[in-house]
């Protein structure tokens, strides 16, 4: 038996598109609802897509059109009822509704998680048109998106924490400290905020709760200090001023402090938050990446639903993820990056394994 698709703005009118190409004879096999995109410039509009088969011996122009057809047409639309096929029919069927979908799936999967070109095209290309969407897309996903595993595990001296203010330098870098100390390095925090209030008593109090010793250095002479000071701890976080992309004067005093670190032995990390446009994460990154190639630290994953714009940007710019952070609780709300979390924050792709954490710590 053969198929055909339809689409039309509603469901009345692929129902009418298709008895004009088809004939009366035709029965709407399954329906189909949705919007379209929308662009720069276009709305979302909806559309219906129906599947029909022509019933046999009813060809087009067999027989003129009547309002018990439409009606008995929406009735199986609404109720589509496999059983009523024959086994070949049905096979057909299912042959018909595999073939075609994988990749629609993973394109309203992507969207549903605001990715955007190029990753976006990236994942879909050569999307296989048979097979489970969400598989192949978490596959795709984990082999465009790096992460960060060598700095994970031979981290260099120094680690200084960039980003745009307010994106949780200063918590994810004591976060990132404690985390450190637990796999058994020796740690110590410097804090190059002289320009926020409150910044260096914001930094004590972390070192103070967690046992890490903090310096503070808002000058040459400060830093170089500090360094002397801490030169037999194995890694020195350092925390710098949230910065405008736009504040030339910061950046370039930012700049000479940083330049007294040995780049050899110096990581920087980009903190940005989940929900953060990719233009502005872009903006920041290119505003740092004159003297840096950082990795990310994603911030506060708990307050968005979506991971796309930070993917998009890694992705496009080639820069690794380190770590995630999703809550105010310092030094618990982190994790290293890695595929499994990252699928853990899609909607829809990955294993829902945060119920699956949940359901354990209630029944311990
Ligand atoms: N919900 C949530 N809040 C976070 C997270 N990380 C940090 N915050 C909060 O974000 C706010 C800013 O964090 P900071 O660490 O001070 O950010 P910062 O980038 O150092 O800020 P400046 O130094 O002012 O540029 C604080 O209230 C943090 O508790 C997170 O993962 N989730
Ligand atoms: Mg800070």
């Amino acid at each position: 038996m053969q198929y055909y698709t339809v689409v039309g703005d509603s469901y009345e009118d692929a129902v009418r598109k298709a008895r004009e190409q088809y004939g009366s004879g035709i029965r709407i096999h399954s329906r189909r609802d949705y919007t379209t995109r929308g662009g720069l410039f276009t709305r979302k509009m909806p559309r219906c897509e129906i599947i029909c088969y022509l019933a046999s011996g009813k060809q087009k122009g067999a027989e003129g059109t009547s309002e018990k057809d439409i009606s008995e047409f929406e009735k199986e639309a609404r109720t589509p009822d496999p059983k009523t096929l024959t086994r070949s029919e049905r096979l057909d069927t299912e042959i018909y509704r595999s073939e075609g979908w994988a990749m629609e799936k993973a394109a309203g999967m992507l969207d549903e998680n605001h990715i955007t070109d190029p990753l976006r095209s990236a994942l879909l290309e050569g999307f296989p048109s048979t097979g489970d969407a969400a598989v192949i897309l978490s596959e795709r996903i984990i082999k465009a998106v790096g992460i960060d595993y060598g700095r994970q595990l031979h981290p260099h001296h120094f680690t200084v924490f960039i980003g745009p203010t307010g994106s949780g330098k200063t918590t994810t870098l004591a976060k990132v400290a404690h985390l450190f100390r637990s796999s058994g390095r020796s740690v110590a925090m410097v804090s190059l905020d002289s320009y926020r209030t409150g910044a260096y008593e914001q930094i004590s109090a972390f070192g103070k709760a967690l046992s890490i010793p903090v310096a503070m250095a808002g000058a040459e002479d400060e830093l170089l200090a500090a360094m002397e000071r801490f030169a037999s701890i194995d890694m020195i976080f350092i925390d710098t001023m949230g910065i405008s992309p736009r504040d030339k004067e910061l950046t370039l005093r930012l700049r000479t402090l940083l330049s007294l670190l040995d780049r050899q032995r110096t990581d920087y990390i980009l903190t940005v938050p989940a929900s953060m446009k990719e233009e502005d994460i872009t903006e920041q990154y290119l505003s740092y990446s004159r003297f840096s190639s950082p990795s990310l630290a994603v911030t506060k994953l708990d307050e968005t639903g979506t991971l796309g714009n930070v993917l998009s940007f890694a992705y496009s710019r080639s820069v690794p993820i380190l770590f995630f952070t999703d809550g105010q609780k310092v030094p618990d709300d982190i994790e290293k990056a890695s595929g499994t979390v990252l699928l853990e924050h899609l909607k829809g792709i990955g294993l829902d394994m945060k119920s699956v954490r949940k359901q354990l710590s209630i029944q311990q």
